[in-house]
């Protein structure tokens, strides 16, 4: 008898490599992890993120104290927005990126790797199914997103 798990959910998520990702030239750097994972990008940008649209992506750190820092930081330069998807991408790609203060992120994270302060920690990825629906909507429109297959081998050897 062959064992066979729960099926999960094909997911989307929203990841950002943030203004500081992109200056300090690690955006090749976080992609190359989440491709080589075997998630595929299916929607990507490179955009200068404008007020309102940084206010409603943070809007549930409305009141906290960072929140005008956070969205002045994420308005100062351009940004990596992707879409991404696969199996448990959402919660994958959260322990990819490792916990939000770089400190006590797990070694091996991109946080952990490549970041020191909390307030640039280099990369935003959705923390559930219902963030990533709302988020993915602020950046991309329904018809920036192409339509994939997990299809290596044609790409790989010329199919006959
Ligand atoms: P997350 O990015 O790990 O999901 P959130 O708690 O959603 O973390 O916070 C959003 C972003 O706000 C963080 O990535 C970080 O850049 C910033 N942030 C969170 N907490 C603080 C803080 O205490 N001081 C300064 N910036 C913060
Ligand atoms: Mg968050």
């Amino acid at each position: 008898m062959t064992y066979s798990g729960p099926a999960m959910a094909i997911e989307t998520t929203l990841i950002l490599c943030k203004p500081d990702a992109v200056s300090r030239g690690l955006v090749g750097e976080i992609i190359a992890r989440i491709e080589r994972r075997g998630y595929i990008i299916t929607a990507m940008k490179l955009m200068q993120l404008p007020g309102d649209k940084a206010r409603d992506h943070y809007a549930e750190h409305k009141d906290k104290p960072f929140f005008g820092d956070l969205v002045s930081f994420i308005t100062s330069g351009p940004l990596v927005a992707l879409a991404v998807e696969g199996e448990g991408v959402i919660e994958a790609c959260r322990q990819l990126i490792g916990a939000t203060n770089p400190l006590t992120a797990a070694p091996g994270s991109i946080r952990a790797d490549f970041a020191q302060s909390i307030g640039r920690n280099l990369i935003h990825g959705s923390d559930s199914k219902a963030s990533a629906d709302r988020e993915l909507n602020i950046f991309f429109n329904k018809n920036e997103f192409v339509s994939r297959k997990h299809d290596m081998d044609r790409w790989i050897t010329e199919q006959r």
